[in-house]
């Protein structure tokens, strides 16, 4: 393989200059779980206008593109079901492997581990200072040794890369969703806004477990959670899924390529936003907004979720 962990980093931090977040030391509240029915949601087949008026410069015009009727899980896919599929099969992570095999690579970063977003100390400090490659960071020790998912199992996994994300979808027997199912779903029932306030319901209250404080060293968690959240906590959209927008990025098996944008490591499009977005920084909790994810690294705030095969849609 010829690619540089470096590089590989550095479009990590890219996507980190882009997607601000929030402490190592973050603590999530007791809530363990939020009353939510597992499985799938038909998302009915149709014509949308996908993408918008470049409200972020990454985004696309706006297309009528046709999708056909598919299921999408109901949530993203949780440390519990992560952890199911790695009993029946012995599957390790790319941050659990490391990247030894990759005589280019730093042998300082050649441990295994991830990138975690650490909130900084100083307001000066630089973006790039608050990712940081955490050794023994994974899906089960997500801020690093010492922590752990014991009570987070209902909570999405995070620390999984593209094909990681793939290796679970295959064993179920899914697929990731491309980037229009995805939008289909987020968008479907609802007005298109280019606000870039987080995603709010009727009466006010936080729809999508985002950021909130001064970015990105004081996260009041005004929602409840300064990092990842139970899936299921901020109700449903109007198919009945829940936490498209916030919580956790989202894989999709688009290649960002598609978008005409240039990264320097294949990368493919993130959807969603997560809970280290905030108006102030990144705001990508719209349906229409998108970012590139490096396909061998994942983040304490990348997840996925999957659909059912198109074969067996109908
Ligand atoms: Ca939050």
């Amino acid at each position: 393989m010829s690619r540089s962990f470096p590089l590989l980093l550095s479009v990590l931090l890219v996507l980190g200059l882009a997607i601000p977040g929030t402490a190592i030391a973050a603590v999530n509240t007791p809530v363990v779980a939020c009353p939510v029915s597992p499985g799938e949601v038909r998302v009915p087949g149709g014509r949308f206008a996908m993408g918008m008026d470049r409200v972020l410069p990454e985004e696309s015009r706006p297309r009528e593109v046709d999708v056909p009727s598919f299921f999408m899980d109901r949530t993203e896919v949780t440390n519990a079901q992560f952890a199911a599929f790695v009993k029946a099969t012995g599957y390790r992570t790319q941050a659990e492997r490391g990247w030894a095999d990759r005589p280019q690579v730093p042998a300082a970063l050649q441990a295994p581990g991830s990138v975690v977003f650490r909130a900084p100390s100083q307001p000066a400090a630089p973006a790039d200072s608050w990712w940081v490659f955490t050794p023994g960071a994974n899906w089960h020790h997500p801020e690093g040794p010492g922590s752990s998912i014991a009570q987070r199992l209902q909570h999405p996994v995070v620390h999984v890369t593209y094909d990681d994300a793939l290796a679970y979808a295959h064993w179920a027997g899914r697929e990731l969703p491309t980037e229009a199912q995805w939008e289909r779903a987020a968008r479907y029932g609802t007005a298109p806004t280019a606000m870039l306030e987080p995603p709010r319901k009727a009466d006010g209250s936080f729809a999508a477990n985002t950021f909130q404080g001064d970015f990105p060293r004081h996260n009041t968690a005004a929602d409840g959670y300064v990092g990842t959240a139970p899936v299921g906590c901020f109700g449903a959209n109007p198919l009945g899924l829940y936490d498209l927008l916030g919580n956790v990025w989202e894989w999709t098996r688009d290649s960002y390529a598609a978008t005409g944008v240039a990264t320097a490591e294949p990368a493919r499009i993130l959807k969603g936003g997560s809970y280290l977005c905030t108006e102030h920084f990144c705001a990508r909790y719209r349906p229409a907004a998108r970012q590139p994810g490096t396909e061998d690294l994942g983040t304490s705030h990348i997840g996925f979720r999957t659909v059912r095969p198109r074969r067996a849609a109908h």
